[in-house]
């Protein structure tokens, strides 16, 4: 079983959570040491196995300010023309700016300049003024382009989950092929449900997860069924709108394991504020096993998943 740390428990219960798991395991590994106990030591490690992940690695943290930590190539491509390229240079112009009004107000006010100057072309200034801020918006666009290229052309994917946003809940489709040939709907987990014992985060906790594979490439094929919807996991750096008869594609390739939680991003009616998205980044071991399990727990539900197949010659024939 793995947990993760309820939202509201801020750094105190991190560190007691941290501490408990340490002392677990040194506890564990004393005991390892003894033979007839070594087998037993072991299941309880594995089945201990806890994951803590900080505020803001996977769920905001209250009062965050950033974004949340990156959890795909994506996301940190993201982070870096954001953090690294567009809030320097937005930070230089906006000060500079300030600084251009505030000499303006000072120096040349009715007081301080009585007779103003008639001027009114200076050529050097407007080439200046052209050049500067094209070269500016060239600087910008060498990443942005480079990361659009990597979000939109799609590398091959090792798992494929067809993902529906409905009024107001999410259903997943896993497909035959890749072991799946199951579909299961995820709800808001309701208030009076919630553990944080578990790990549970009220308002972005579900009842039935999506589950994926560690350093796997995730292709998500997205619709909708009734309005439009959007299919937001920041951690992941995926935001794709859902839209009724269309077919949008995205990916990501989760680097560490967790629960990543995301939340629908277009108004989509009175419940779009409850209708949060919990993917679960497991390893490829642990997704097997779940594939099997949830095989069988889906069962009678039906899908209507197309063979990836057909999903690559369409993306390959830009339909
Ligand atoms: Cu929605």
């Amino acid at each position: 079983m793995r947990n993760k740390s309820p939202v509201s428990g801020a750094h105190s219960a991190m560190s007691a959570l941290r501490r408990y798991s340490l002392a677990a395991g040194f506890g564990l590994f004393s005991l390892a040491t003894c033979s007839p106990f070594a087998a037993l030591a072991q299941q309880a490690q594995n089945a201990q196995k806890v994951i803590v992940q900080a505020p803001g690695d996977g769920f905001p943290a209250p009062g965050q300010l950033g974004m949340q930590t990156p959890n795909s190539p994506i996301a940190e491509e993201i982070q870096f023309l954001h953090n690294d390229i567009l809030m320097p240079i937005i930070t230089i112009i906006s000060l500079f700016v300030l600084a251009l009004l505030v000499y303006v107000v000072l120096r040349f006010n009715e007081k301080t300049n009585p007779t103003p100057s008639r001027t009114t072309h200076h050529a050097l200034l407007e080439v200046a003024w052209t050049i500067i801020p094209v070269m500016i918006l060239v600087v910008i666009a060498i990443p942005s382009f480079r990361l659009l290229t990597h979000q939109l052309v799609i590398p091959q994917p090792d798992v494929t989950i067809k993902v529906t946003g409905n009024q107001w809940y999410w259903s997943y489709a896993y497909p035959k092929d890749q072991g799946g040939g199951f579909g299961f709907d995820s709800f808001l987990k309701p208030e009076d449900q919630i553990d944080p014992s578990k790990g549970d985060i009220w308002l972005l906790s579900v009842d039935n997860e999506a589950v994926v594979p560690v350093g796997k490439n995730v292709l998500i094929q997205m619709t909708a069924s009734d309005v439009i919807h959007s299919f937001t996991v920041p951690a992941f750096g995926v935001r794709i709108d859902a839209v009724p008869g269309r077919l949008n594609t995205a990916w990501f390739r989760a680097e560490r394991e967790g629960v990543y939680y995301g939340q629908c991003s277009k108004i989509c009616g009175k419940d779009h504020a409850f209708m949060p998205i919990a993917v679960r980044v497991v390893s490829e071991q642990a997704y097997a096993l779940w594939l099997a399990q949830a095989q069988k727990k889906f069962a009678q539900v039906p899908n209507s998943m197309p063979a990836p197949g057909q999903v690559a010659e369409a993306l390959q024939s830009g339909n």
